[in-house]
Order: structure tokens, then C-alpha cells, then sequence
């Protein structure tokens, strides 16, 4: 465990390199919706050429992360205003989000909005999620605070409580993950998963995380058999796509081309299962290469569209 605590810039270093990653990640990934493009080619390590365009993923992530550079914490009520204020459906969004948003911009208190929609069920869409992975970067030394905050910033739009579930493990494993970068160990995949127990609650969500921890403890498996027992996200839900991000995160923490690649070949939500291991990967292997790590590829940088720039100084330190 961790017993130290985390000054400023090494957390906006960290939500960085996660921030990156996610968009990158979204990014890339949403390419593979369009036809002609080879996953052979991008495994044999030529991906399509750019600019690749990010969607709601990487926008809303990046409202997340100007709420961490200026204030640290999540303001429920500032993220929900940013979020509706800059939704812009022509990314991408949710169908059940837009509405959502258009509410509260049509001045709806968000918590009313939120947990009004889907006839009154709240949203258990992948959106919370898809936006977290900077969250626990952020709080690497504070897995508990990750996952309060990680609650926070899910409640604005998904009232579901297996919406808020999956936001919950993707911002705790980030934190696992920033905190294995920090400490120079590499976790095996299966202690990964485990310490994500005491964060897990009753539902489909922890079911399938449980699968995963099953699929780890058995003989190896394939990409494509392991999105067949979990879900690839072609569902849209929090239950279909997180279990599956969090195995590929797992079993790919220290190789993030790889991991990216394994989101595109299991299919399904490949922008948003390429922005969640994007977020929690690049968050142990930062940007570039280091020694036994592949980090996130300069030339895949490049291609990616430029981040706004109200994405603040956790987009844009050192590049
Ligand atoms: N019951 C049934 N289906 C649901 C429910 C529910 N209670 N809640 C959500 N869905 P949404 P998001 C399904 O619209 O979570 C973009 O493509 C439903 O099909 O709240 O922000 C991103 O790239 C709904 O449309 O938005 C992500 O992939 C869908 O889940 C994703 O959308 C998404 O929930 C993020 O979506
Ligand atoms: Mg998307």
C-alpha cells in the first residue's frame, strides 16, 4: 500500500498521461467505425493515417479534467453545466446523454434530469465510465477519495447504479495503475483485478468483473474469447463494456499500442473500450517509452485531433 502523498504536479503529470491516453485511445478507436480500415495493418503497427477526430469520450473527459487543474474536486454542479454547455451531438454522444444535457441546459437541475431519464431508471450507459480514467490518476496516492470522486463526477448524467459502478473501478483502477508507475512495479494481471474487490458493489457489473478475475486464474485466453465471456461494449452499457476494459487494462498494462489494438480486435464500442484502457494503460506507461514499457506512440499523438484548449493544465503540461 501507499503511504505517501502526491504534490500537485505529479498529479497533473499523471492526469495527463491518462488524459492522453483516453483520447488517443477514443480516437483511434473510433476509426475502426468506418469502412477499410485493417486491424492487421494497425497490429503489424500501421495504423490508419490522421487526423484521427476524438468523440464525446475525450470531450467530456476533458471537462473532467479542467474541473481536476482548476479546483482538484469534482463541483457537481459546475461539471454538469460544462458538460451541457459544450455537448455537441455531431461527437457522437449517447442518445439517452443528449437529452440528459439538453435539459440541463434547458435549465433542469442535473439530478433531476439524470435521474429522470430511461423511464425513470437513470442511464446505465458507458459514459460515466468513459470519462473517469483521469480521476484516479489524478488521486494515484488515494484510491478511496478516486472512487468518492468518481461518484461525483458519474451522478450528473448517470443515475443508474450500474452506470456509477463501472465509473467507480475505472477510476480506482487508474489509481492502481498510477501508483504501480510510481512505484516501479508492474502488477501480475490478476492482482490488478483483485484490488479492485473492496470496491466492487451487488450487480452485473461486479459479475462480470468476477468473470474476469475467473479468466485470469485459468488457462490463457484470447482477446476475442475474453469479449465473448465479458462483453465488448457493443451493448453501450456500463455491465458490457467494463469488465472487458478493465481484463484488457489488466492483461496490457505495460504495452499500450497492444492494448489499443486488443480493444479494435474484440470489437463492439471500440472508441469508448479504447478510451477506458486508454486512460487507465497510459497511466502506467505514460507518453513515449521507457525501459520494458511501450507507452503511447508519439506518431499516434500527432495523428489524434489537437485537445481544446479549456482542457487546462491537465491536457497541455509538457505536451
Ligand atoms: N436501460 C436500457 N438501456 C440503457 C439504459 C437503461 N436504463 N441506460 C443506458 N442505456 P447514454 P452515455 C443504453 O445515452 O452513457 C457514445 O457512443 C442506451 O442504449 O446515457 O454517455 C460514447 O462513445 C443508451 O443510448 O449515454 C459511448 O460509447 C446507451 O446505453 C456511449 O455513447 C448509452 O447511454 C456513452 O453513452
Ligand atoms: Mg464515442
Amino acid at each position: 500500500m501507499m503511504s505517501f502523498v502526491l504534490h500537485e504536479p505529479a498529479r497533473l503529470d499523471l492526469c495527463h498521461d491518462s488524459l492522453h491516453g483516453l483520447s488517443v485511445g477514443d480516437a483511434l478507436g473510433a476509426q475502426f467505425f468506418m469502412v477499410g480500415r485493417s486491424l492487421t495493418e494497425l497490429a503489424a503497427g500501421r495504423p490508419p493515417a490522421g487526423p484521427w477526430e476524438w468523440t464525446d469520450d475525450t470531450h467530456m473527459a476533458c471537462s473532467v479534467a479542467a474541473e481536476l487543474g482548476g479546483y482538484g474536486d469534482i463541483g457537481q454542479d459546475r461539471l454538469a453545466v460544462a458538460f451541457a454547455e459544450r455537448c455537441d451531438p455531431y461527437r457522437g454522444y449517447g442518445a439517452g446523454a443528449v437529452v440528459i444535457l439538453h435539459r440541463i441546459r434547458d435549465g433542469v437541475p442535473w439530478r433531476d434530469a439524470a435521474r429522470e431519464a430511461f423511464g425513470g431508471e437513470g442511464s446505465c450507459g458507458n459514459g460515466a465510465a468513459m470519462r473517469v480514467a483521469p480521476v484516479g490518476a489524478y488521486h494515484a496516492d488515494r484510491p478511496r477519495h478516486a472512487a468518492e470522486q468518481a461518484i461525483r463526477s458519474a451522478e450528473v448524467t448517470h443515475a443508474h447504479p450500474e452506470g456509477i459502478a463501472g465509473a467507480i473501478l475505472v477510476a480506482v483502477a487508474a489509481a492502481y495503475a498510477g501508483q504501480a508507475r510510481l512505484t516501479g512495479v508492474r502488477p501480475p494481471a490478476s492482482a490488478f483485478l483483485d484490488r479492485l474487490e473492496p470496491y466492487l458493489v451487488d450487480g452485473q457489473v461486479r459479475r462480470g468483473v468476477e468473470r474476469a478475475r475467473r479468466l485470469l486464474a485459468g488457462r490463457a485466453v484470447t482477446v476475442e474469447e475474453a469479449a465473448y465471456e465479458l462483453g465488448n461494449g457493443s451493448r453501450v452499457t456500463a455491465q458490457d463494456t467494463v469488465p472487458f476494459a478493465l481484463w484488457v487494462a489488466a492483461t496490457h498494462l505495460d504495452d499500450y499500442p497492444k492494448a489499443i489494438t486488443a480493444c479494435v480486435a474484440a470489437g463492439g464500442d471500440v472508441d469508448t473500450t479504447g478510451a477506458i484502457v486508454g486512460g487507465v494503460v497510459a497511466t502506467y506507461t505514460g507518453l513515449g517509452d521507457r525501459p520494458d514499457v511501450t507507452g503511447v506512440p508519439a506518431a499516434w499523438l500527432a495523428a489524434r485531433e489537437p485537445l481544446p484548449s479549456w482542457a487546462g493544465r491537465a491536457a497541455d503540461r509538457n505536451g
